[in-house]
């Protein structure tokens, strides 16, 4: 399972610029998944040698009141999921009796810290650092988070030892799949269902790497993996027992699926949260299924409005196919897996280089590109870059300029004609070689940088 790190310090120091920076998405486009919810607390981690969950928190402080109480309770949480703890201090401010208690705080969990020293942009790093051995925290990291300075060696030392995870796809196509969702929506009921609620689950496959826990089940003939996340199947019974959801662990589960069912509540509203983490399942580029619980609950007068509602407010993921379904009953959950099961072949489906071409041309004979400059963008080629989600690489020059408008247009072209259900597409160009100017050969999309290729690389599954 992916790392989890959390970013500590007192007021001010810079957690959130830090956060923002290491969970930037910046590589690929995910083409219909327009103006994301920026303001999060966690986030996939994108920098350093391995993907990891980045949790931001409140600043600590020593003698919290009012609000600062409830942030403190929070950052306690993020302490208590995180496998390190980074503990940010102002390298311009120097150290402060307030870094000290949090030091001291982070010492507790016993958990490894490394101390960073953020807004050193300019100074000189063992000048500044020398304040600071007196945290008994060993050598610090001096970054400047606004400019970008330092990030990538941090993370580089933070993230040692863990390993990239290698999702095996030799895993006989088992269709894994994460049930998420706010507390007390019905997930565990949910999951009873899917698993045969009188069955004894017979074994428990171990994940690769620490609590992870795959359930094995099947269902009209497939075989699926549950990733358990916090004892989902444990809690069943006990259905108001109030639910506790890690959203670490719920990060944890999106990066290892194939498939994603969000659990909402008939009566509420869609919430922050969910937006959020379907938000995130989405940037992580994993196919959504939406299933609206307790629906036997709704009177019939009042079905339509409640549909027409969570259209509105999910109108951001608009592939993702909604299901209105009784965990409790039953209704309407063989849907629910029959979607699964398109959502799962559609992430996973091999297109290959010769159809994804005639499909490009075709495309390109209904809709040219636009001009840029008075010279026509030129689409040569398009090939298949990845699964989980399909990827689509496109070869061309000018690429830089294709209109996020046109790259739309590509994406439901492609996902039209290869049912590319309920899973986001990823759409990337690649520049080619000019035969006749040597200095621009191999010249790729410009806002792909060496560091960010190499980090889309190390996630891809
Ligand atoms: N000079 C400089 N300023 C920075 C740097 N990083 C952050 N800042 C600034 O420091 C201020 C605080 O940054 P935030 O990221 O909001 O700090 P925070 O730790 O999240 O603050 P709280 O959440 O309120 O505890 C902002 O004005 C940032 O622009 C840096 O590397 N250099
Ligand atoms: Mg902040």
């Amino acid at each position: 399972m992916l790392p989890v790190i959390a970013l500590v310090g007192r007021p001010n120091v810079g957690k959130s610029t830090l956060f923002n920076v290491l969970t930037a998405t910046r590589d690929a486009i995910v083409a219909d998944v327009p103006g994301l919810t920026r303001d999060r607390q966690y986030g996939f981690g994108r920098v350093g040698p391995v993907p990891c969950v980045v949790i931001d928190t409140g600043g600590l402080v020593e003698y919290p009141s009012g609000i600062e109480a409830q942030m403190r309770a929070q950052t306690e949480r993020a302490v208590a999921e995180a496998d390190r703890l980074l503990l940010l201090a102002d390298a311009r401010a120097g150290l402060s009796p307030q870094d000290q208690f949090v030091a001291r705080e982070l010492r507790r969990s016993g958990k490894p810290v490394t101390l960073v020293l953020n807004k050193a942009e300019g100074l000189d790093a063992d000048m500044v650092s020398a304040d600071f051995h007196a945290l008994g925290l060993g050598q610090p990291f001096a970054i400047s988070a606004s400019h970008g300075q330092g990030c990538e060696e941090l993370m580089e030392h933070v993230l040692a030892g863990f390993e990239p995870q290698e999702v095996a796809e030799a895993d006989t196509g088992a269709i894994r799949i994460a049930v998420i969702g706010r507390p007390n929506v019905g997930k565990s009921t949910l999951v009873n269902r899917l698993l045969g609620e009188e069955r004894v689950i017979a074994s428990e496959e171990p994940g690769t790497t620490r609590d992870s826990i795959l359930v094995p089940f099947e269902r009209d003939g497939r075989a699926f993996l549950l990733i358990d996340t916090a004892g989902l199947r444990r809690r069943a019974r006990v259905e108001d027992a109030v639910e506790r959801v890690s959203i670490a662990k719920t990060l944890q589960a999106i990066d290892e699926a194939h498939v994603v069912i969000l659990v909402l509540d008939a009566h509420d509203t869609v919430a922050e949260q969910d937006a959020s983490v379907l938000g995130l399942a989405l940037e992580r580029g994993r196919a959504l299924v939406i299933a609206v619980n307790k629906w036997d609950g709704i009177l019939a007068e009042q079905r339509a409005e409640i549909q027409r509602q969570l259209a509105l407010k999910l109108d951001f993921a608009p592939f993702a196919p909604l299901h209105f379904i009784s965990a409790r009953h039953g209704s309407g959950v063989g849907e629910l897996v029959a979607s699964t099961v398109r959502a799962y072949e559609a992430a996973m489906r091999s297109m290959p280089t010769k159809e994804l071409t005639r499909t490009l041309e075709h495309a390109l004979g209904v809709h040219q590109p636009p001009l840029v400059r008075g010279r026509r963008i030129k689409l040569r080629y398009a090939h298949q870059g990845g699964r989980n989600p399909p990827r689509i690489v496109i070869h061309g020059n000018q690429t830089a300029s294709v209109p996020d408008a046109y790259t739309r247009y590509l994406a439901n072209v492609f996902r039209k004609t290869y049912d590319l259900f309920a899973t986001p597409v990823v759409i990337e160009y690649r520049t080619d070689a000019n035969p006749y100017a040597k200095e621009r050969r191999a010249q790729r999309e410009p806002r792909r940088t060496a560091g960010s290729r190499r980090r889309a690389r190390g996630r891809r599954s």
